[in-house]
């Protein structure tokens, strides 16, 4: 793979979370119900029947994980905010102690030399917004802006970089149309119509940044993988171009373009869904220039025709690669790939790979974790990463999935991703080996 070198002294090397997956004290000073909360407390719509009320406490024990961070040696540290502990009914009256907590947080982690990274939605909405159409209604759209408004107002000046939403696919199709997720509906058509509404509402979100103007930067992080046809037959092709324009050029194109892709609107229009094409004024909109684009990079997508009634695609599972816990394949060449593609079709100005990393049943064993596997996929994709800053794109910053182990949404406490390992009965943190790889790769700016 070439010579390796050294990352840049200001590459950011951090870690992530999200405020549902980690925080508990669900409803505690006042916070709200989210619609993951009301979702994880159905019973039948998490595989081990857990719930996020109370996760890795870190409510409680932010401070002590601040501590990890440092001792790991990270500059960044991305997590979430939960938009019902500061807003509990998603708009008008404010939970000061909601905003406390993060007044705290944030102030620990200026004083460990950690930057802030702050997704403003990470799938948490306040279920009252839910009650009243969540993300298929405009009320939800304005009640972001608001949100947005207050925290640039509270937070602006202490955080480094902010990320209007993560993985709006995620929330769009695997809440709406699989139903996999909250708030759980099968309905493609109320799947197009939150997309839509999420796009807006990230650019409603930039305006009022751009308006508050403070120090950090502003961007959106998407989850994006290289999707290939299963064969060179023309209808494979097609398939995987389809899916393509389902999962990464829905949202690339109209944050970079103002429009969504023309051969999707025409399908969908097709296939009998309603997809209004943007107006001048929403495209103007929603493709404001961003300061960085961020992507969840963990896999590709091997495609062909298929079955699957709307796209009418199938993912083909080749059983002969390595797989993390969560069935996906280890595909270290696709962080270069989506990088790339990214850079010469987007140019957006900066990348930051926001999420990356790989679940897998840990266990402790004489008080440690030998997790090889997850250094193995980490270094891969560091090296790959490297290879993208020797090809002059522009990436300037990683960030591990996850700190410490959480709750894997529907997949409950079953899946691992953590450089730290949790013990969920007694909230003991124990840092896995893969913690200790990761900050020598930090320690020498180095995969050497
Ligand atoms: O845990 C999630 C995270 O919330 C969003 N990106 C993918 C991760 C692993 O599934």
């Amino acid at each position: 793979m070439g010579y390796l070198g050294y990352f840049p002294e200001d590459f950011l090397f951090g870690v992530a979370t999200a405020s549902y997956q980690i925080e508990g004290a669900w409803n505690e000073d006042g916070k709200g119900e989210s619609i993951w909360d009301r979702f994880a407390h159905t019973p039948g719509n998490i595989l081990d029947g857990t719930t996020g009320d109370v996760a890795c406490d870190h409510y409680h024990c932010f401070a002590e994980d601040v501590a990890l961070m440092q001792e790991l040696g990270v500059s960044a540290y991305r997590f979430s905010i939960s938009w019902p502990r500061v807003l509990p009914s998603g708009k008008g009256a404010v939970n000061e102690k909601g905003l406390a907590f993060y007044r705290r947080l944030i102030e620990k982690l200026k004083e460990a030399g950690i930057k802030p990274v702050v997704t403003l939605y990470h799938w948490d909405l306040p279920q009252a917004l839910q009650d009243r159409g969540g993300w298929e209604s405009e009320e939800t759209v304005e009640a972001f802006a608001e949100y947005a408004r207050l925290l640039f107002a509270t937070f602006g000046d202490d955080v480094h970089l902010w990320i209007t939403h993560n993985e709006p696919w995620v929330v769009a199709f695997i809440g709406n149309y699989e139903g996999r997720h909250a708030p759980g509906k099968r309905d493609f058509q109320a799947a197009l119509r939150v997309a839509r509404n999420l796009l807006l509402a990230h650019g409603h979100a930039v305006r009022v940044f751009r308006e508050v103007n403070p120090k950090g930067a502003i961007g959106i992080t998407l989850n994006l993988s290289p999707v290939h046809p299963l064969t060179e037959e023309q209808e494979d092709r097609e398939a995987a171009w389809r899916f393509d324009g389902y999962l990464n050029r829905f949202f690339l194109d109209p944050l970079f373009r103002g429009q969504f892709p023309e051969d999707m609107l025409t399908f969908y229009r097709k296939k009998g869904f309603i997809l209004e094409p943007f107006t001048e004024e929403e495209r103007a909109l929603v493709a404001q220039p961003l300061d960085f684009l961020g992507i969840n990079y963990y896999s590709r997508h091997v495609v062909r025709k298929g079955e699957e009634p709307v796209l009418e695609t199938g993912e083909h599972q080749n059983p002969y690669v390595e797989r993390s816990d969560m069935g996906w394949e280890v595909y270290p060449r696709g962080i270069y790939e989506i990088v790339e593609r990214v850079t010469k079709e987007y140019q957006p100005q900066t990348i930051y790979i926001t999420e990356n990393g790989f679940a897998f049943p840990d266990t402790l064993q004489n008080g440690t974790v030998n997790d090889e596997r997850r250094i193995a996929y980490l270094r891969d994709h560091l090296l790959w990463l490297y290879q993208t800053l020797e090809a002059g794109y522009p990436v300037k910053g990683y960030f591990v999935w996850s700190i410490m182990d959480n709750f894997e949404w529907a997949f409950g406490f079953s899946k691992r991703f953590g450089l730290v390992y949790i013990d969920y009965a007694t909230q003991q943190r124990i840092p896995k080996r893969s913690f200790f790889f990761y900050r020598e790769v930090i320690r020498r700016r180095s995969i050497r």
